[in-house]
């Protein structure tokens, strides 16, 4: 098995512990390679690095444009490699060939974005209400970011965090899940060839518990950028606020997939399907609450299902496999969990409801495709983020209602809403409380559109302009062109 070590201050190196641990491959349960096993010890060694390389050596020296130069070239590196990236993904979170790679392919563009960004961050001269004064403001870099992702699109999620981060000037560490650590470690390889100094991206790998809390509570790091749980989220916002660390959090939701009576059925079969069911359901954005209106409910349910039970499962290699494995053990007994929760909760089972065991599925991690109908919204499967592939079906009677049920819920990232009415898309985007309204489609995003969560679906945004304001602060800069420097016991 193919062993994978750290990356600190520009070398490979083992863990202080010297200790390993297996990556699982989930369409075959079976472990595929090795991961340097990281401690308290490796997590002060690289924010140490990472806080070396912010403060001095050649990285603060660049020009904003150099940085940007340089992401561009770390962009074309991924572009050449997205196709063996993708598959390293593929085989560590069990994710479609296709959708990985189409995600490689796709990461680039954060790259080449922020770098051209880079140079364009500009300060403002304030046109001051005191004469004898010239006042301007600068952006800065924050300094040492750590950013840490999860296992369902590793290089994506590290692109929203690291290519902002890189052309605001801060420097880095890297903490992947322990599920998918592999396609960090080969990436870092490309930061590497593309021509950042050692110490600008570091990577640690290891288990949450034990690196964790080591990062985001050193006090040479200025910010956390995370991908996870909500759990974990408020455990590393606590944390974060006990020496002011600024945050990022994308924390998943359980969003509304709202489909009204004018809708085009068909279209909104497709969204349904892909809300759910593409990824496995293992992404922050699954329409995991399908809301339909009383007047089509039947019929749409009939065409969603018949769609669905066509699903191929199987190998996530195969361009053929519609729906793959679940990435981890602790996730595939999750959702199973959960599906029991809904039998117990009284919601009706309509397909699926259990561990897949056609032939084409192996020995993998793989649950069938499930629909509950007749869900409340106040049942658990209703309420909480299953992460997998089962979906909840709500019914609504009107437009009032369709917003009372998607806005009674703690999360708040995404929503879809299906519907020929040009003013009820309007109503609907403006009274959603979720930082993405999709009308007519569903789980789309773009480096240039910023993306995050409202209430405990997160704090901040990624992607977009703004995007890159996370990993800057503000400085205002005062001189003295002749004001006279008088009593010194006002203000001036
Ligand atoms: O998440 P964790 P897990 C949700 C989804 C899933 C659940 C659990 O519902 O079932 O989270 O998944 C690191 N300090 N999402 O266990 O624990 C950890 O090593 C600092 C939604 O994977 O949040 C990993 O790198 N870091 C989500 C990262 O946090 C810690 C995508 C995420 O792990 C840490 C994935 C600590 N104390 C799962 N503990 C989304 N928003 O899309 C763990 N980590």
């Amino acid at each position: 098995m193919q062993k994978y070590p750290m990356y600190i201050d520009g070398r490979f190196v083992d863990s202080a512990s010297g200790q390993w641990f297996d990556s699982f491959n989930p369409y075959t349960g079976k472990p595929w390679a090795q991961v340097a096993q990281g401690n308290a010890e490796d997590a002060d060694r690289a924010v140490k690095a990472a806080h070396k390389a912010f403060t001095t050596g050649p990285w603060p020296q660049l020009t904003a444009s150099q940085r940007g130069m340089l992401l561009h070239r770390l962009g074309d590196l991924v572009a050449r490699d997205a196709n063996k990236l993708g598959e390293l993904e593929t085989r560590d979170n069990g994710k479609l060939i296709a959708e990985m790679q189409g995600q490689l392919n796709y990461v680039p563009q954060w790259y080449y974005y922020f770098g051209g960004l880079a140079d364009k961050i500009q300060g403002s001269v304030i046109p001051l209400d005191k004469k004898g004064y010239f006042n301007f403001t600068r952006h800065e870099p924050l300094g040492v970011v750590v950013a840490i992702t999860a296992w369902n699109s590793p290089l994506l999620l590290l692109a929203w965090k690291l290519a902002p981060a890189l052309a605001a000037g801060c420097t880095v560490v890297i903490k992947p899940s322990e599920f998918t650590s592999v396609s960090a470690l080969e990436f870092v390889k490309l930061v590497e060839e593309a021509g950042f100094p050692p110490g600008v991206v570091n990577v640690v790998t290891g288990f949450g518990k034990d690196v964790g809390p080591a990062l985001t509570g050193h006090p040479l790091v200025a910010k956390i950028a995370f991908t996870g749980s909500d759990a974990t989220g408020r455990a590393i916002n606590e944390t974060a606020a006990k020496s002011f660390k600024r945050v990022t959090l994308e924390l998943g939701g359980k969003s509304p997939n709202i489909v009204f009576d004018d809708a085009k059925i068909d279209d909104a079969v497709n969204g349904a399907v892909s809300g759910i069911f593409a990824a496995t359901g293992q992404t922050c954005i699954a329409g995991s609450r399908l809301l339909l209106q009383e007047s089509i409910h039947d019929v749409f349910l009939e065409k969603l299902l018949a769609l669905a039970k066509t699903a191929r499962m199987g190998d996530p290699l195969s361009k053929e496999t519609q729906v793959g494995p679940i990435t981890n053990m602790p996730q595939y007994e999750k959702v199973l969990g959960y599906i029991d929760i809904a039998k117990k909760e009284g919601a009706q089972l309509m397909m699926g409801g259990g561990p897949a065991t056609r032939p084409e599925c192996g020995t993998g991690w793989f649950v069938e495709p499930t629909v509950f109908s007749g869900v409340n919204n106040k049942m658990r499967i209703a309420q909480e983020e299953v992460f997998g592939p089962v979906l909840s079906v709500i019914k609504f009677k009107d437009e009032e209602e369709a917003v009372a049920i998607a806005n009674d819920i703690r999360f708040g990232l995404g929503a879809g809403v299906w519907t020929s009415d040009i003013g009820r898309a309007f109503r609907m985007s403006e009274r959603i409380q979720a930082g993405t309204v999709w009308v007519n489609t569903y789980r789309a995003v773009s480096y240039m559109s910023p993306f995050g969560g409202y209430k405990d679906s997160g704090i901040g945004r990624e992607s977009g302009i703004d995007a890159i304001h996370q990993y800057l602060q503000v400085k205002s800069v005062w001189i003295n062109t002749g004001a006279a420097t008088g009593n010194p016991f006002v203000l001036r």
